[in-house]
């Protein structure tokens, strides 16, 4: 497995965000919380590949937005902010010996956050950054591929894997309150514990569930289900409305 992630700007305390207030990044913080970020995957059994560095792009640590990784292809997206698109061609760089890579083309919208992959079902959130076009066009590249893009109404989050990420490939841990479950039907639904609505964003690799400890109460109700939870201090990521999904993209 490789994981591709990126430095963490230091003009981070630029990033965008949509639902939650500005706070002041511990920018020492930041770097030190990366670098044990990138020692889990490590221990998880990834080799790491950093994108060349984005002193210059706030959100840039954020890789997992600008591009959907398959086995067959890897999806560049065309992030929702604008602000955002620059990151592209490091990220498109680092990609191009692993995968053939697909573009997606105005007018679509797509950041990666949007996109859950569990099995051959691809899951895109329509939310403020990801439209219907964007929907359309991952549909035209990936259901020759044999997936099925499924889109899911997604509400008062930023992406639809702030509300749903898979724990295996039949179960998937939700906050319902923010999308719309209609669209899972033949999935386990696994809510998180009712005092944690931002707990759904957990990272699945080599065998573990990579999980944000300030989420104390849904660890636990994973660790009763037999995962191998690692928990990492992700608060310096979470003021710049990030999670642990958003930090790699995992080539397998
Ligand atoms: C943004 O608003 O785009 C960034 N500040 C946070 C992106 C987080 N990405 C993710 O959840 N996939």
């Amino acid at each position: 497995m490789i994981a591709l992630t990126r430095a963490v700007s230091p003009a981070i305390a630029r990033c965008e965000l949509t639902h939650i207030g500005r706070e002041a990044i511990d920018l020492d913080l930041a770097y030190a919380q990366h670098a044990r970020y990138e020692r889990a995957l490590a221990d998880a059994g990834c080799a790491i590949e950093r994108v060349a560095d984005g002193e210059d792009l706030p959100d840039g640590v954020f890789v997992e937005d600008v591009a959907v990784v398959f086995d067959e292809i890897a999806i560049v997206t065309r992030p929702g902010a604008e602000s955002r698109r620059a990151e592209t061609p490091g990220v498109v760089r680092a990609l191009a010996p692993h995968r053939p890579l697909a573009r997606i083309e105005p007018p679509a919208t797509v950041d990666g956050g949007d996109v859950l992959v569990v099995g051959r079902r691809v899951f895109v959130g329509r939310s403020s950054r990801t439209n219907d076009a964007a929907v359309t066009q991952m549909r035209t590249l990936l259901e020759p591929r044999g997936y099925t893009v499924i889109s899911v109404p997604v509400r008062g989050c930023l992406h639809l894997k702030s509300a749903a990420t898979a724990l295996d490939e039949g179960t998937v841990l939700v906050n319902r309150a923010w999308l719309d479950s209609d669209p899972f039907t033949e999935l386990e639904l696994v809510p998180v514990a009712p005092s944690e609505p931002g707990a759904a964003n957990v990272l699945r690799v080599g065998g573990r569930i990579v999980c944000a400890s300030a989420f104390p109460e849904t660890r636990r109700l994973l660790e009763r289900r037999g995962a191998h939870v690692v928990p990492l201090d992700m608060s310096e990521f979470a003021k710049a409305e990030g999670a642990v999904t958003c930090c790699s993209l995992i080539l397998t």
